[in-house]
């Protein structure tokens, strides 16, 4: 297993020169920053990022994420097109040596939050979704309010009003034939260019606002993976979003997807109501996941792809970074998931 840090480029408060002095990491996850979706990446800004990781003693093997554009989402004539961009992109990016590409098909939205600074009880301050404020929202005017990294802020409100009728439309049924077309399309160009794609769970993984979310649920885990069933259609194993539904068994799921779990988000997250959680710090004891269970069976399981510490508190007055990715409680998460992955290794070969 290897043990990468997501870097947001030269913008990021957390630069290379503090990732590299985090012990045991291998290597960072990355993306070209303010790329719009669908657009081809320039094969100079992808060295550009490897160069720059390398000359730090760091590798960069994975890429969170190559957006994919609304059009393919909605099976638009026009997604022929952006897969075919798509496509070249991953040609690109094997060109420079990535192994796993970190993608979502979550409609308008990436990730939901409702509350950004949730304050702990010892001062830290956390990310938090509760439903019931999340549907009070108006999901037109959200991103004025809420700051996600990930985000696609070019989207206008006239636009976003369409897209919400247009998927208000949707069965789910529809939205997985749409992702079955997608995944036909460029799994077959991963396995020419070796390159694993590891799709990220909805997160949460449940619909807001009536847009199809339709990854990240127990019930619909083996059908994501029968859709396409080459190994090279895998998933990103996100503890967050997969564990703060509770109807979720993990390990079962870890178990499911052997072999094609490519990438693991670890994070814990304390469940607080039937849709309502808090992110917590990493350890086992600090929220609702058992961390070191979760790490055994992808141990257990043959997992040896990359893992990378999740969301972390603010800490420490820590300020001026993206929200859940500063640097000091993600760092700990970083060396908390190490000691077990240590300690899980050396018992299973008896040291
Ligand atoms: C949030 C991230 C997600 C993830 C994308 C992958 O912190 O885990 O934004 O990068 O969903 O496409």
């Amino acid at each position: 297993m290897k043990l990468t840090f997501r870097w947001y480029g030269d913008k990021d408060a957390v630069s290379l020169d503090k990732i590299r002095q985090i012990p045991v990491i291998s290597g960072i996850v990355s993306a070209i920053d303010d790329i719009l979706p669908g657009e081809v990446w320039p094969q100079e800004q992808i060295e550009a990022i490897k160069n720059k990781a390398n000359a730090h003693g760091l590798e960069f093997e994975v890429v969170e994420s190559v957006a994919v554009h609304e059009d393919i989402k909605l099976g638009e004539k026009s997604r022929d097109k952006y897969i075919e961009n798509y496509i070249e992109t991953m040609k690109r990016l094997s060109r420079a040596g990535i192994k796993v590409i970190c993608y979502n098909f979550m409609p308008v939205f990436d990730w939901m939050r409702s509350n950004l600074r949730f304050k702990n009880e010892d001062g830290s301050e956390s990310l938090a979704y509760e439903h019931d404020k999340v549907i009070k929202f108006n999901p037109l005017t959200l991103s004025e309010d809420l700051n996600l990294p990930a985000w696609d802020k070019s989207i206008g409100k006239e636009r976003m009003k369409k897209l919400l009728d247009i998927y208000n439309e949707f069965t789910d049924e529809r939205y997985f034939a749409n992702l079955k077309y997608f995944l036909d399309a460029v799994i077959p160009a991963a396995e020419k260019y070796d390159i694993k794609m590891a799709i990220h769970p909805d997160d949460p993984p449940w619909s807001i606002y009536g847009l199809p979310r339709i990854i990240g649920q127990e019930r619909n885990f083996q059908k994501f993976l029968d859709l396409n069933k080459s190994a090279y259609n895998g998933v990103t194993f996100c503890a967050g979003s997969l564990g703060c539904y509770k109807n979720n068994d993990l390990e079962k799921m870890i178990e499911m997807a052997k072999g094609r779990i490519h990438f693991a988000h670890l994070r814990n997250v304390k469940i607080e109501g039937e849709k309502d959680f808090r992110e917590t710090a990493h350890p086992s004891v600090c929220g609702s996941l058992d961390m070191y269970r979760l790490v055994k069976k992808l141990y257990d399981t043959g997992f040896d792809g990359y893992i990378r510490p999740d969301h972390g508190r603010q800490i420490w007055g820590e300020s001026g970074n993206r929200a859940g990715y500063g640097l000091y409680d993600r760092a700990l998460g970083a060396m908390y998931i190490a000691g077990l992955i240590e300690a899980i290794e050396k018992e299973a070969k008896n040291v």
